[in-house]
C-alpha cells in the first residue's frame, strides 16, 4: 500500500472497516485531482482528496466526491446492447462484446470498402483522455474525420499557441503570479484543462491582484480589483484596446519586443486602429476601466492570464486567443517564474505520436471535412461539426455512413441541435460508448458500456500541457464495462490493425512510458512524473515557430490566406450587425457558464449532484424580469430565430439588463420515455451553426453570444 498523508485515514480504515485504500486520479471532469479511494467488500465506499498530489493538494469538488454514485448507478449500462426495432422504439437486447465489436468491425470495413474510410466518423467528448486511442484507430483506418469539441474548445488555444509561441503557455501558480487577469473563465467552478481552482484561490489569498473580464458577476469577479463587464463577444476589441494602452504608454517589455517578436510595426498599426473611444463603444466597458486594467496588468510582475472557453466560442476565437497571448508576451510574462510557462512534458510518447497522425496518408488527410474552409483547424485534425451533419444529410462533399461516438452527447452539446438530431436519426449506422442510455445513445444501433475512471488503469493528464503525468489505477470492475482504450484495442485487431496495437492495453501504457525507461507496473508505484522545469528557454533556442520568434504577425495564418494580424469582427447576431432582428429578439443570450455539479450533460441522475441544481436556470436582471413580468423561479420561454426552450428564472443583479445567461446541456434522465426531454430545455436548440457565423480559421461555432427573447411560460 502507498504511503499517504490523510489525517484520518488510518482511524477511518479501522472505524469503518475498509479493506483497502488505493491512490488514483479523478476524472469526473478534465481530471487530475489526486484521490484516495477506500474500498470495502470489493466496492468503492468513500473517496477523499490526496494531499500529496501536486495538482489539487487534497482538495476535491462535489463531482469527485460523488464518483461512486456514478459507478454504481442503477441505470448504468453494464453490458453491450443492440437496438431491436426502429430508432426510439426503446427496445434493446443484450449482446456479447464479441458480437458487438464484431458487428461494428464489419460495418467499418464494409463502409471503407464501398465509400472510403472517410465515410466513417469517430467522435469523442471533452477531455475524457481517450483521444489518443481514438485518433490512432481513425488514422490507421485512413479516416481524417474525428469529431470533437476542438473547434470551439481548447483546440483553438493549442493551435494558436503553437503558431504563435510553440506551445500553450500555462500559469506557473507554484511561483505565485502577483496579478491574474481572468478572462472568460471561472476556474473555481470549472477546473478546466490544465487548471484547478485551488492554486488560483491560493494565489489570491497570497495577495495577487485580480482583474476579471466577464459579462457576469462571478465569485472571482466579486473579489476582483477590477471587473470589466463587457458586451458578450467583444473580447477581441477589448484586448486590442488594452494592447493599445500598453503600446502607446510604452508599458511593454522592450527587450522582449526588440529581440524575440516578429511583426511589431504591423502590429502597432493594427492596435492603433482601436483607440479607447472606439473600444468603449464596441464593448460597453468605460475607457478609464480599460486603461486601468491594462496598466495594472502590465506593471505588476509576474502576471498571468487565466483564460477560458468563453473567448473561443465566438467568431473571433483564434484572434481572441492570440490577443491574450500577446498580452502575456508583450508584458514579459512568457516563460518566467510566476508568469506563463511553456512547460515541457516528461519524455513519453505524446498524444500526437500515440495518435499515429503520421500514418494517415496525405490524400486521406486532404479529405478532412471542412478542412478547406477552416484551414487552421484542418491542420490540427479538427473538424467543424456541421460539416459532418451535412455529409450525413446531403452526402456533401461525400457520404458519411457511420458515426461512432465514444464519450460524447452531441444532441445536447453541439449547436443547432435539431440538425444534429436529424443527422443522427438518418445516418446509416451509429455506435456509441457511454455510461448511460443518453439522448444520443438512444439513436444508436449498438451501445457499449464504458468504464468510469474508477475502473481503469491509465496515464492521467497525458494530454495536458502542465508537465505532469499521473497514474490512474483501477480500483473496481463494474459489470462487463470496458475502458475506451481496451475496447478500441480489441476493435483495432478486428479491423486489421493488430500489428499496431497490443495483446492487452497494459502494453500500450508501457509503450507510452517507454522513453521514460519505466513500465506501467513501475509507474503505478510512484505518485507522478514531472517534465523538466526551465524558464526563458526561448533565450537559447527561440520559439518553436517558423520565424523562431513570438509571432505577432502570423506567418502561418498568412500562408493559409488569413489576416496575419488579429481583428475584431462583430458577432453575427447582435444589436450592431442585425439591428432589425434585435428589435424582435431584444436580449443578448450567453449560454453554458459552468455549474459545479454537472459536467456538460453528465450527472443529472447523480443524487448528490442533481440536488445542487434541480432545474435548468436562466439568469435575468431584476429590471428585465420586472419588465417581462417574470418572477424568481418562474418557468420562462427563451426563444431565438431557431427555436424555443424552457428554463427557470433566476433573478441576478450581476448581469447586464440587456443580457441573459442560460444553462446548457439539460436533459431529464429521470423521465423514462425515449428522448428524456432532450429538446425541452436544451439551449442548443437556439444556437446557430451556419458556417458564416464561425471563426474563419478554426471553425469555432458561436454559442456565447446570440439574440433571444424571453417570456413567461403560460400556466406558471
Ligand atoms: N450552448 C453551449 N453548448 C456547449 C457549450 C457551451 O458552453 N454552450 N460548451 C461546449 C464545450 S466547451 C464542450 S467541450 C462540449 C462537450 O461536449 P461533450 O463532450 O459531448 O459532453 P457530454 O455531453 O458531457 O458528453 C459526454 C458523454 O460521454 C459520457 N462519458 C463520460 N466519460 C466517458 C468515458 O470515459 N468513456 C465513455 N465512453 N463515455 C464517457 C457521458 O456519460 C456523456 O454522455 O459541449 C459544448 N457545448
Ligand atoms: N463543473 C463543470 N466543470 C467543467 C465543465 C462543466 O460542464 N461543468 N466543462 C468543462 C469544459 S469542456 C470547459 S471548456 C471548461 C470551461 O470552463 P471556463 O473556461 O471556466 O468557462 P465557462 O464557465 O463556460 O465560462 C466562463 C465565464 O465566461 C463568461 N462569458 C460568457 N460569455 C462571455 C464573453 O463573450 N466574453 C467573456 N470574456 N466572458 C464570457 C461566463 O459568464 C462565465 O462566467 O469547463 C470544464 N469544466
Ligand atoms: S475538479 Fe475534476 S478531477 Fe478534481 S475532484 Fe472535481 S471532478 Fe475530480
Ligand atoms: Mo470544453
Amino acid at each position: 500500500m502507498h504511503e499517504f498523508k490523510y489525517a484520518n485515514a488510518e482511524r477511518e480504515m479501522e472505524f469503518y472497516g475498509y479493506d483497502s485504500v488505493i491512490k488514483s486520479h479523478c476524472r469526473m471532469c478534465h481530471g487530475g485531482c489526486g484521490v484516495l479511494v477506500f474500498v470495502k467488500d470489493g466496492k468503492v465506499a468513500k473517496i477523499a482528496g490526496d494531499q500529496d498530489c501536486p495538482i489539487n493538494h487534497g482538495t476535491l469538488c462535489s463531482k469527485g466526491l460523488a464518483s461512486a454514485q456514478l459507478a454504481y448507478h442503477p441505470d448504468r449500462l453494464t453490458y453491450p446492447v443492440r437496438r431491436v426495432g426502429p430508432k426510439l422504439s426503446g427496445k434493446w437486447e443484450r449482446i456479447s462484446w464479441d458480437e458487438a465489436l464484431g458487428t461494428i468491425a464489419a460495418r467499418i470495413l464494409g463502409y471503407k470498402e464501398k465509400y472510403g474510410a472517410e465515410s466513417v466518423v469517430f467522435g469523442y467528448g471533452t477531455g475524457r483522455e481517450n483521444e489518443a486511442a481514438i485518433y490512432r484507430i481513425a488514422n490507421l483506418l485512413g479516416s481524417p474525420n474525428v469529431l470533437t469539441a476542438g473547434h470551439f474548445c481548447y483546440g483553438p488555444r493549442i493551435a494558436t499557441s503553437i503558431i504563435t509561441c510553440g506551445t500553450n503557455p500555462i500559469i506557473d501558480y507554484e511561483n505565485f503570479p502577483k496579478c491574474i487577469m481572468m478572462w472568460g473563465n471561472n476556474v473555481t467552478i470549472s477546473n478546466p484543462d490544465c487548471y484547478k481552482g485551488e492554486p488560483f484561490s491560493v494565489a489570491l489569498d497570497a495577495g495577487a491582484k485580480l482583474i476579471v473580464i466577464d459579462p457576469r458577476l462571478t465569485r472571482p469577479a466579486a473579489r476582483a480589483n477590477l471587473w470589466l463587464q463587457l458586451r458578450p463577444g467583444t473580447d477581441a476589441a477589448l484586448a486590442l484596446g488594452m494592447l493599445n494602452v500598453i503600446v502607446n504608454e510604452e508599458l511593454y517589455d522592450k527587450d522582449f519586443v526588440n529581440n524575440y517578436t516578429y511583426g511589431w510595426d504591423d502590429f502597432v498599426k493594427r492596435v492603433n486602429e482601436y483607440p479607447l473611444e472606439r473600444v468603449e463603444a464596441i464593448t460597453w466597458v468605460p475607457r478609464e476601466k480599460i486603461r486601468e486594467a491594462a496598466r495594472l496588468f502590465a506593471v505588476t510582475k509576474p502576471a498571468a492570464v487565466q483564460w477560458g472557453v468563453a473567448i473561443e466560442q465566438q467568431i473571433n476565437c483564434a484572434d481572441n486567443d492570440r490577443l491574450l497571448m500577446f498580452l502575456m508576451g508583450l508584458t514579459g510574462n512568457i516563460d518566467v517564474p510566476g508568469g506563463q510557462v511553456l512547460f515541457k512534458a516528461p519524455p513519453i510518447v505524446n498524444v500526437g505520436r500515440f495518435g499515429a497522425h503520421d500514418k494517415l496518408p496525405q490524400e486521406q488527410a486532404a479529405k478532412r471535412l471542412g478542412g478547406e474552409r477552416f484551414r487552421l483547424a484542418g491542420q490540427f485534425a479538427i473538424i467543424n461539426p456541421k460539416a459532418v451533419w451535412d455529409a450525413v444529410l446531403d452526402e456533401e462533399p461525400y457520404p458519411v455512413k457511420m458515426l461512432f461516438f465514444i464519450s460524447s452527447n452531441p444532441v445536447l452539446t453541439r449547436a443547432n441541435a435539431r440538425e444534429v438530431y436529424r443527422a443522427l436519426e438518418q445516418v446509416d449506422f451509429m455506435a456509441v460508448s457511454d455510461f448511460f442510455m443518453t439522448p444520443t445513445a438512444e439513436l444508436a444501433d449498438i451501445v457499449l458500456p464504458a468504464s468510469t475512471w474508477l475502473e481503469m488503469d491509465y496515464i492521467g493528464d497525458f494530454w495536458k500541457r502542465h508537465g505532469y503525468i499521473l497514474p490512474r489505477r483501477k480500483v473496481v470492475q463494474v459489470g462487463e464495462c470496458r475502458s475506451d482504450h481496451e475496447m478500441l484495442n480489441d476493435l483495432a485487431h478486428r479491423i486489421g490493425q493488430g500489428e499496431y496495437w497490443w495483446d492487452s492495453f497494459e502494453s500500450g501504457l508501457d509503450y507510452i512510458l517507454e522513453p521514460l525507461g519505466i513500465t506501467w507496473q513501475e509507474f503505478k508505484q510512484i505518485d507522478y512524473v514531472r517534465g523538466e522545469v526551465k524558464y526563458k528557454k526561448y533565450k537559447e533556442k527561440g520559439f518553436s515557430t517558423p520565424t523562431r520568434k513570438f509571432e505577432l504577425y502570423s506567418t502561418v495564418l498568412e500562408k493559409m490566406g488569413y489576416d496575419p494580424l488579429p481583428q475584431h469582427r462583430e458577432i453575427p447576431e447582435s444589436p450592431v450587425s442585425t439591428p432589425d432582428l434585435y428589435e424582435e429578439y431584444p436580449y443578448i443570450l450567453i449560454t453554458g457558464a459552468r455549474q459545479p455539479g454537472f459536467f456538460h450533460t453528465e450527472n443529472r441522475q447523480i443524487p448528490w449532484l442533481r440536488e445542487l441544481h434541480k432545474d435548468p436556470q436562466v439568469e435575468i436582471h431584476p429590471e428585465t424580469a420586472a419588465k417581462e413580468g417574470i418572477k424568481e423561479g418562474d418557468w420562462v420561454i427563451i426563444e431565438s430565430p431557431r427555436g424555443k426552450v424552457r428554463q427557470r428564472a433566476k433573478l441576478f443583479a450581476g448581469i447586464d439588463p440587456r443580457v441573459v445567461a442560460a444553462q446548457h446541456a439539460w436533459w431529464y434522465p429521470e423521465r423514462k420515455e425515449p428522448g428524456h426531454g432532450w429538446d425541452e430545455s436544451n439551449i442548443n436548440i437556439l444556437t446557430d451553426n451556419g458556417y458564416e457565423g464561425c471563426d474563419p480559421a478554426m471553425g469555432a461555432t458561436n454559442v456565447r453570444a446570440l439574440l433571444c427573447r424571453i417570456k413567461l411560460e403560460l400556466g406558471n
